[in-house]
């Protein structure tokens, strides 16, 4: 498989960049910054999302795809609707002319920031976005069903909760997501015989949990790592909220908040 990565100078390729390597043996990293480090195995071509014909060119050197790039937070509409609404577009379009074969999309639990804490809810939910960025993520599961359903392209849409070796607040005990197991919901995606077009949860084993992931369940996901093992460390450093704070209230935490 010829690997993309986009986004590869970010926070989250950082993490999960040498279990790709030690898994596919060779990636091509994509950003507008070249990333730290580069191992053997790793190729960096510098890209804009906003370019096409840069875009084009990353597309004909691969097969696959893991979109990491864009917009990663709440941010003014004019970089999200660049990053993360046209330059997306420009990814699956030239995803579809050089042929590409499958795109794993790094969406986030933004796209589901507004439902309570207290529901469970599963892929079939209708979108909930919390934030302008939190909709540039729905959008993108949806132009990934698109382009899923009428161009072929295999498409695994992952509601990303927070990559990081460990829970780093009483939220994240909900939503962490170890960079292990990350790389196996992505290469569930990559290589997955039955993925058409899926979204799926992004979290390891988590308590109190807010996600049904029973669609990941099927496909072979089994999470290794347990935001319980770090219960009481992060308790103790993250104090229970008052009541009534929106923040505490919904998924999406302070990102309800953002004006
Ligand atoms: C995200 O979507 C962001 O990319 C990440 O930086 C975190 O803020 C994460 O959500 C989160 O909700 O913790």
């Amino acid at each position: 498989m010829n690997l993309l990565l986009t986004g590869a100078a970010g926070g989250v390729a950082t993490q999960i960049r040498p279990l790709l390597l030690e898994r596919y043996g060779s990636v091509l990293l994509s950003d507008r910054v070249q990333p730290e480090a580069l191992q053997d195995g790793e190729t960096f071509v510098a890209a804009d999302l906003g370019e096409p014909d840069q875009i084009d060119a990353l597309m004909k050197q691969c097969d696959a795809i893991i979109h990491l790039g864009g917009v990663s937070v709440e941010a003014p509409w004019q970089p999200v609707l660049e990053a993360n609404i046209a330059g997306l577009y420009n990814v699956y379009e030239a995803a579809r002319v050089n042929k590409v074969q499958r795109i794993v999309f790094a969406s986030s639990n933004h796209a589901v920031g507004f439902y309570p804490r207290d529901i469970v809810i599963d892929h079939e939910k209708p979108v909930r976005p919390d934030t302008r960025y939190g909709v540039s993520k729905a959008f993108g599961e949806a132009l990934g069903g698109l382009y899923a359903d009428k161009h072929g392209l295999r498409v695994f849409n992952i509601r990303i909760g927070n990559v990081a070796d460990r829970p780093i607040d009483r939220r994240r005990m909900s939503i962490w997501l170890h960079p292990e197991d990350l790389v196996q919901l992505c290469a569930i995606g990559l290589e997955h015989p039955d993925v058409h077009f899926e979204t799926v949860y992004g979290f390891s084993k988590c308590e109190p949990a807010w996600w049904d992931n029973r669609r990941a369940t099927e496909l072979g996901y089994q999470p290794k790592h347990r935001s319980s093992d770090f219960r009481d460390e992060v308790l103790a450093a993250d104090p229970p909220p008052g009541p009534g704070d929106a923040s505490e209230i919904y998924q999406g935490g302070t990102f309800v908040l953002e004006p």
